[in-house]
């Protein structure tokens, strides 16, 4: 047989072929993030509720005063923003202080 005419057995040429490509996206969505708000009340000492954000939210000093103070006059404050685990430690955290100095303190969370 003449080498030159060999062809795989079932080979054709490509006329009507036709190619699929398909690809699979990835999904990457990043996680929701949650503010953690701090709400005002007529009873907790304003040194507390600073002394609960330099603890907790690794705040200066400074800045936690500003926050207290516009958490006292605006009625509300974001205090930071994190994923659901973080925030709801922080909550947490915010909450058990301030039950056990017996003080009315609310700290929440929202989804961004
Ligand atoms: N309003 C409180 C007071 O006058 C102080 C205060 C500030 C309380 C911020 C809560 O989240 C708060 N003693």
């Amino acid at each position: 047989m003449d080498p030159l005419a060999i062809t795989c057995s079932g080979d054709k040429n490509d006329e009507g072929d036709t190619a699929v490509v398909t690809k699979t996206r990835t999904k990457t969505k990043r996680p929701p993030m949650y503010k953690v708000l701090l709400l005002n009340d007529d009873y907790t000492p304003m040194e507390f509720v600073v002394y609960v954000l330099e603890r907790f939210f690794g705040i200066s000093h400074q800045q936690a005063v500003d926050i207290m103070l516009t958490v006292h006059n605006k009625g509300v404050a974001v205090v930071g923003v994190y994923s659901y685990e973080v925030a709801e430690t922080k909550v947490a955290q915010v909450m058990e202080l301030s039950r056990r100095n017996q003080h009315p303190l609310q700290c929440t969370m929202e989804k961004e």
